[in-house]
């Protein structure tokens, strides 16, 4: 294992980089790559990032997103993997970076307690968000913080903290967090980006959900239904209906809230989420699903009302 002021005297080194980040990548790990761009131009070192996956829609807030490739056309000296576990977790890239070991510098920096050291320099050290790691080393690489830096660096603090809510938030978080604010970072409006922004038809949908969940086992539980109908009356996509069932979860006393979306006839996708006494992973292991103790999945066929009586009685086992 290297450490961060190692790995900052390769990078001042080499002239150009190709920038990995894990294949649908979330906040923490465009904003890891984008920062390191920025910070690498800075110090003239030609780079691209390059993903195998569409950058999601609600990140092209930040100008620099467009930076993101499919295909890179630079010849590099070093390959440097961000936010990435392992090597398959950079998608279609992963062989690419495999075979960059021979001939390549290759980098890994990353927050996962389960990453491999993948690479010839490897920094791992758990932390709420891996944008903490990159902004330790861009100080150590000499750059100073600018605001597209530090934007970059704030959505990923903000998306991995849970808006620097998880229990893994600490004081260096904030300090860093501290310091982007110092250099012009926007909280307010990475934040609307991140986690609020939402079009006027999810709204409707959401308003038109949440007038009637349904409690069950003396209000332990809690059930929303998102049939096709409503989709079709709101003009929503199923995609808009994430995150619709962290609501019925946040009314005091549940402490199991399901939602339930018809994917065709007789069709459900189950997502279940749990305060922390019931293991909603059981939960969803019993229908053939899966996922965490505290957030998990599962699809089921059948009746809507046979369904939602199966999995009252499932809860209520796990609830006891
Ligand atoms: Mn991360």
């Amino acid at each position: 294992m290297h450490d961060l002021r190692e790995i900052a005297q390769v990078l001042k080194g080499i002239k150009s980089a190709l920038i990995f980040t894990h294949s649908r990548s979330d906040g923490d790990a465009l904003g890891s790559a984008l920062a390191l761009f920025y910070a690498l131009q800075k110090l003239n070192i030609r780079c691209e990032i390059c993903n195998d996956c569409d950058v999601p829609e609600k990140y092209f807030f930040l100008d620099g997103m467009k930076e993101v490739v499919k295909t890179p056309s630079l010849d590099v000296d070093a390959y440097i993997a961000v936010d990435s576990s392992d090597e398959t977790r950079l998608g279609t890239f992963a062989n690419v970076f495999l075979q960059g070991k021979r001939k390549k510098i290759t980098v890994n920096i990353d927050h996962h307690v389960s990453n491999t050291r993948f690479a010839q320099y490897n920094f791992v050290r758990t932390c709420a968000a891996n944008c903490q790691n990159i902004a330790e080393l861009i100080a150590l690489l000499g750059v100073s913080m600018d605001k597209n830096i530090a934007d970059a660096l704030m959505l990923g603090l903000l998306t991995d903290s849970g808006a620097f809510s998880h229990s893994d938030v600490d004081g260096q978080t904030f300090r860093i967090a501290a310091t982007l604010a110092d250099a012009g970072a926007d909280v307010n409006t990475v934040n609307y980006h991140a986690f609020k922004k939402q079009s006027k038809a999810r709204a409707a949908l959401y308003g038109h959900t949440m007038s009637a969940i349904r409690y069950l086992l003396e209000d332990r539980m809690a059930v929303i239904v998102i049939t096709k109908a409503m989709l079709e009356q709101f003009g929503a996509d199923q995609s808009v209906t994430e995150g619709f069932v962290d609501f019925p979860l946040s009314v005091e006393g549940v402490e199991v809230a399901l939602a339930i979306l018809e994917v065709k006839p007789h069709q459900y996708k189950i997502s279940l989420r749990s305060k922390g006494k019931a293991n909603v992973n059981q939960i969803a292991a019993t229908y053939g699903g899966g996922g965490h103790v505290l957030a998990s999945g599962c699809m089921m066929f059948g009746d809507l009302e046979e369904i939602i009586d199966k999995l009252r009685y499932t809860v209520s086992t796990h609830l006891d």
